[in-house]
């Protein structure tokens, strides 16, 4: 059996981060282990006066617990850091966990539609950079890419600055980065590029216009499941892109009540089939 960890804050209400990646993770058969990274009451997206419990001096406390166990790990994948001293412990974990034989996916979670997140400063975006550079796939949207490369936010992504913007981010110093949000006329996906083999990837479906929070961490859960049951890197964007939009399709009957998130739950079902 493959085991993950996943090493992101935990929003009690809200769906996105752990309360997303562990279920959808441990659903494609794979053991989840977990390090949240910060408690909150609800995410940040639209609720107010939420709670923010730091986490971030346990990090190391677990990690050296598990070094005497002697854990390994298959796959590891970071999501939403709350402060840069995070990220250099995060940083370290890479460090002492990193193998030969498994990989490391950044998720660089600080923004979307051309805005950082509540609370994300300039020297989270940095320290962000230098933990993609020890990446091997990293998974920006247009908002993160735009702050990882430091160039201006554009929603332009056809096929020549997509493929620009990945021979960019790889240039950070991470094996195959992976942009998403991607718009085609009226399809919706994501891009990948290949360093190792010089090649590009692409997976597009039918756009849904409805924009939900947590639905990144869908799509970056899904892909390093997938990562990890060793499909190729064009099945596991086919297999993230399809999924996410899945989930926001079938969040539209229930769009009004479930303005927080999306009903990704109502298809976990199928995701088991979608990896046979
Ligand atoms: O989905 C990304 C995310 C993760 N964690 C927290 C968030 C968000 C996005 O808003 O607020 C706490």
């Amino acid at each position: 059996m493959k085991r993950a960890v996943t090493i992101q804050d935990i929003s009690c209400f809200g769906k996105c981060s752990l309360t997303v990646a562990l279920p959808i993770i441990s659903a494609m058969g794979i053991e989840t282990a977990v390090i949240p990274t910060a408690v909150l009451s609800t995410h940040t997206g639209g609720f107010k006066g939420y709670t923010f419990r730091d986490l971030t001096g346990d990090i190391p406390q677990i990690a050296s617990h598990w070094e005497e166990l002697g854990l390994s790990f298959d796959a590891i994948y970071t999501g939403y850091l709350g402060s840069p001293d995070q990220v250099q412990i995060v940083s370290d974990f890479f460090d002492s966990f990193g193998k030969e034989d498994n990989f490391i996916v950044v998720d660089p979670v600080m923004g979307d539609a051309g805005k950082l997140y509540a609370g994300f400063t300039d020297e989270l975006v940095c320290g962000m950079r230098k933990l993609c550079a020890k990446a091997d796939y990293i998974i920006p949207n247009m908002t993160e890419a735009a702050l990882l490369l430091d160039i201006p936010y554009d929603e332009n992504t056809d096929e020549e600055r997509s493929k620009d913007i990945l021979h960019s981010l790889s240039a950070l110093g991470c094996k195959y980065p992976v942009l998403t949000g991607v718009r085609r006329g009226e399809e919706h996906g994501a891009v990948a590029y290949d360093s190792v083999n010089d090649e590009f990837k692409s997976a597009f479906c039918h756009h849904v216009n409805r924009q939900l929070h947590g639905t990144g961490d869908i799509f970056a859960s899904v892909f390093t499941g997938a990562v990890t049951l060793g499909k190729d890197l064009g099945e596991s964007l086919n297999l993230a892109v399809h999924f996410t939009s899945d989930c926001i399709t079938a969040t539209l009957p229930h769009a009004d009540e479930v303005w927080y998130g999306s009903c990704f739950e109502l298809c976990l079902g199928d995701l088991i089939h979608m990896i046979k």
